[in-house]
């Protein structure tokens, strides 16, 4: 096993780590930039380095100063975590060529699959159905509505170098494709330092389904089953699970096989997600995630597969000691991304310090977090405070689980997103497993305003007072105490205040 490793990342994934490193007996190495003294993660981890100022271009996006903890450290591997450096074939590069183990694929992977044309061709090569599209760049008009007329409209201009959807345009017909290739390289310009762009089917309303991979450097590799990731705003996933609503043990061997020959055709290793979009019973390669992601949690719980340690073991040399045979999908996870926005201003990111955590527990629940009580939440950093995750026997049991452990969920000083799961949790179209990338558009009584949190407030202070005057009152043998649990019930409601009793 390596005998240490440098996490170049901040938060719950650090802690992730933290843990997955003890597991296995592995030294730990935190980092963490003058934001960031006192978090978790740096409690947590066996050593802890300061790498310079709150922003992260300043701290942890340095390459030069983590490589120069890495040596002070003596760490043999890096792992990147998700965000920051991890897709970044650059830093993957600088971090071999320091004599260090990257913790992921080999640069030329993440290099490839960063290039979306390029992503595309190799998957199409590799027979993985991509989604009608031009074959490279288009590179004048002219070309464009040749193209668009043999592909369709609506047309989706994607640019190249891109990914999150930025740079990306809807073209209804040929009228307005002159005007939005312009417009569509310059945003692509700007955001990525490369006006390509290419064309694609528009496809509407579909479902975002991924496929997790997992590959040794011994030529194995495994598909872990799916999970559904629609509902979600501006690119931002908010709700996730495993299995989907919609896979049929046809469906997921047809997806999970495409996601395998994909992985395989560019020699991955280690843990990756292959994305697809899914419309009417078709899925089309989208994207392939060369890290591990946010979401893997529910994938772990329901294929027991530990993916942050056989990130590790992988990285180390060993193979995998399963086969696909061996991998068994069982029960259904659900995962909560509890951020510090307020869902009813639009979810307007918020500050401020965590003044009580309460965090829920019972079988089939987890809390992958990355706060503490008295921690400050800034701005510098993405809202992400950590992750709720549920198991269940069934999709039912797990949203029921869900529901409940939001309930016991308490985090008070910032506003959350706790209010908007609860209510995805009840809601009728989410139940039913009725989803899609534009489920929150779709459903504006998910994010509604609430009462606002001022007003709130003085009415919970008041019922906390008269509750407070009740609860000397004992109720009779085998009764219900005569007052509701008050503060429960204020801080289902997502007050930023609260007595505590
Ligand atoms: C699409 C699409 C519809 N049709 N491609 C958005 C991010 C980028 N990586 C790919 N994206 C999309 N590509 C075609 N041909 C719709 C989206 C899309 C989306 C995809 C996955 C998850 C959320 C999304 C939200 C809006 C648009």
């Amino acid at each position: 096993m390596l005998e240490s490793v440098l996490i170049a990342n901040r938060g719950e994934i650090a802690l992730r780590i933290v843990r997955a490193c003890r597991e296995l007996g592995v030294r730990s190495i935190a980092v963490y930039s003058e934001a960031d003294r006192g978090a978790p993660h740096v409690l947590a981890a066996d050593e802890a380095y300061g790498i310079g100022p709150a922003p992260s271009g300043e701290s942890y996006l340095r390459t030069d100063r983590l490589l120069e903890v890495a040596a002070r450290s003596g760490a043999r591997a890096v792992h990147p975590g998700y965000g920051f450096l991890s897709e970044r074939a650059v830093f993957a590069r600088a971090v071999r060529d320091a004599g260090l183990v990257f913790i992921g694929p080999k640069p030329d992977t993440i290099a490839a699959m960063g290039d979306k044309v390029r992503a595309r061709r190799l998957m199409q090569e590799a027979g993985t159905p991509v989604i009608p599209g031009s074959p490279g760049p288009v590179r004048n008009p002219d070309e464009a509505r040749r193209q668009a007329r043999e592909i369709g409209f609506p047309v989706l201009l994607k640019a190249a170098a891109g990914g999150g959807g930025k740079g990306m345009r809807v073209v209804e017909g040929p009228e307005g494709l002159e005007r939005a290739l312009a417009a569509a390289g310059r945003e692509a310009e700007a955001a990525f330092g490369d006006p390509a762009v290419y064309l694609e089917r528009y496809l509407d309303a579909p479902r975002h389904i991924e496929v997790q991979v997992l590959g040794d450097g011994h030529g194995n590799l495994v598909h872990l089953g799916e999970r559904e990731c629609s509902i979600q705003r501006r690119h931002q996933k908010l709700v996730e699970e495993s299995p989907s609503p919609v896979a049929t043990p046809e469906l997921r061997t047809r997806m999970g096989e495409a996601a395998a020959r994909a992985a395989r055709a560019v020699g991955y290793v280690g843990a990756g997600t292959v994305e697809f979009l899914y419309l009417d019973g078709d899925f089309h390669f989208l994207e392939m995630n060369t890290r591990l992601q946010v979401e893997h949690p529910v994938t772990e719980l329901v294929t027991g597969i530990d993916l942050v340690e056989w990130q590790l073991r992988v990285a180390a040399g060993e193979p995998l000691s399963f086969t696909q045979e061996d991998v068994r999908l069982s029960g259904h996870a659900v995962e909560c991304r509890i951020t510090s926005e307020d869902p009813f201003q639009g979810f307007l990111p918020a500050t401020g310090r965590v003044e009580v955590l309460e965090v829920p527990v019972g079988a089939g629940v987890r809390w992958d977090g990355g706060i503490r009580a008295g921690f400050d939440i800034g701005r510098h950093y993405d809202p992400l405070l950590g992750k709720l995750v549920t198991w269940g026997l069934d999709r039912a049991s797990a949203v029921r689980r869900m529901a409940r452990a939001l309930d016991e969920l308490t985090i008070v000083g910032v506003p959350t997103s706790v209010p908007f799961h609860q209510r995805v949790m009840r809601h009728a179209a989410f139940r039913r497993g009725d989803l899609s990338i534009r489920f929150i558009e779709d459903h504006p009584e998910l994010t509604a305003g609430d009462v606002d949190a001022d007003t709130l407030a003085v009415v919970a202070a008041a019922a906390a007072l008269l509750a407070d005057g009740e609860r000397g009152r004992q109720p009779a043998r085998g009764r219900r105490a005569a007052v509701p649990p008050v503060f429960s019930a204020w801080r289902r409601a997502g007050a930023k205040w609260a007595v505590l009793p």
